[in-house]
């Protein structure tokens, strides 16, 4: 655990104010306030009280010297290395790969106390979380950040705690104070779902497209980026979009959605894009409860993303025509990106993931994404047990 200077026993008193509604302390699901702690980083805050008391006098050096040690802090002596992550939350299979991803890596046993808060998709208990790391002093913090704004603030505390911030998957626009971003480009995810869907009904002799998307959460980088990419091939080919709607990436919000969407459009459209798997298993009960034919050969052609095992099945049943996959094994990478500071180097700005087109039918081998030509494949039994 780094070592903290905090300069005045006024710092404690907020502290200890602070603790009352911050996350830390092992793994803990943020409420609607925020995340509860537990007595050991409340002791961890009365530590530091005291030592700010006894120190006063060498704190801004102290803090200088922790912020200019930043590189070697937290298991320099080979200790263990604190990690605080604030999780987006629990909504969707592909966001229990990256929890899963995340634990599996920053695990005891290779040496790392994982303090994980799962922030149940509410953005006030993601920046407490975040807060909560910092008065416990851990050694990095991860975020998947909930929504793209809103973050410079508690970036500049993590800055001036001198605690190394990494985020993963989704982007932060406001702000730049973070060491690494692992993840993956969103607006060519719906490029390259808008290019299949060009070339699929080319292929096909579908002449009109009339679209109902099924968006993920508002404010979500996931959900800009991929709606942004889609619209802009949909655009360039005079599509129509018939509508657009959160679904919050969630199956009942999916399944809400679409019932939604068969009242008010019934007979008026031939595509359904849903920007994530479990969204799309909603959609699926929806369409079935109403007798409408979606899939491979059918009345309606469903696209998804994430390809997530359970997505993937159905793209290969024919459910689903084609899965755009997001990979959320984004840990490995963030290890990566710590152990380049641990050892003083200095590390990507931006790490992309790898990623595959999945598809039902083998009639294309390949579309072109931003003047990038991308293999489309085919789904078998092999791709699905080995998927995340
Ligand atoms: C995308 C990720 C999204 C997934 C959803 O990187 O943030 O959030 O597409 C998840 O399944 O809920």
């Amino acid at each position: 655990m780094k070592r903290k200077i905090v300069s005045v026993l006024m710092c404690a008193t907020m502290t200890a104010a602070l603790f009352a509604g911050c996350g830390g302390g092992g793994d803990t699901q943020a409420s609607g306030d925020a995340a509860k702690t537990d007595d050991a980083a409340n002791d961890a805050a009365d530590d530091g009280a005291s030592e700010a008391a006894g120190d006063d006098a060498a704190a801004d050096d102290g803090a200088s010297e922790a912020a200019g040690d930043d590189a070697a802090a937290g298991g320099s002596d080979g200790g263990t290395i604190t990690i605080g992550f604030a999780q987006v939350g629990h909504e969707s299979d592909w966001r229990t790969a990256s929890t899963k991803s995340c634990q599996d890596v920053f695990s005891a046993e290779n040496g790392y106390d994982l303090q994980f808060v799962d922030c149940d998709n509410d953005s006030a208990a993601q920046i407490e979380a975040v807060r909560g790391f910092i008065q416990q002093a851990v050694d990095y913090i991860i975020i998947d950040p909930i929504v793209s704004t809103g973050w410079d603030t508690v970036l500049t505390e993590c800055e001036d705690a001198g605690i190394p911030v990494i985020i993963i998957d989704r982007t932060i626009d406001d702000s730049d104070k973070y060491v690494s971003w692992v993840g993956s480009n969103f607006k060519t995810e719906g490029l390259a779902a808008g290019e299949w869907l060009k070339a699929y009904a080319e292929n096909k002799g579908i002449s009109e497209i009339n679209a109902l998307v099924i968006e993920g959460s508002t404010g979500a980088s996931a959900t800009i980026g991929r709606t942004e990419g889609f619209k802009e091939i949909a655009d360039a080919n005079g599509w129509t979009i018939v509508d657009s709607q959160s679904g919050d990436f969630t199956e009942a919000g999916g399944q809400e959605v679409m019932e939604s969407y068969i009242k008010s459009y019934e007979g008026k459209f031939n595509v359904v894009i849903c920007q994530n798997d479990n969204e799309a298993f909603g959609a699926m009960t929806a369409m079935k409860n109403a007798g409408i034919e979606y899939g491979v050969g059918k009345d309606v052609i469903l696209v998804s993303f994430d390809a997530c095992t359970a997505g993937l099945e159905k793209v290969m049943s024919g459910d689903i025509n084609a899965d755009f996959e997001c990979n959320p094994l984004a840990a490995p990478d963030v290890e990566k990106v710590i152990k380049q500071l641990q050892a003083g180097e200095t590390p990507e700005k931006e790490v992309y993931m790898t990623e595959h087109w999945y598809v039902n039918e083998d009639v294309l081998s390949s579309i072109t994404v931003n003047g990038e030509e991308q293999a489309l494949t085919v789904v078998t039994q092999e791709i699905i047990d080995a998927q995340y």
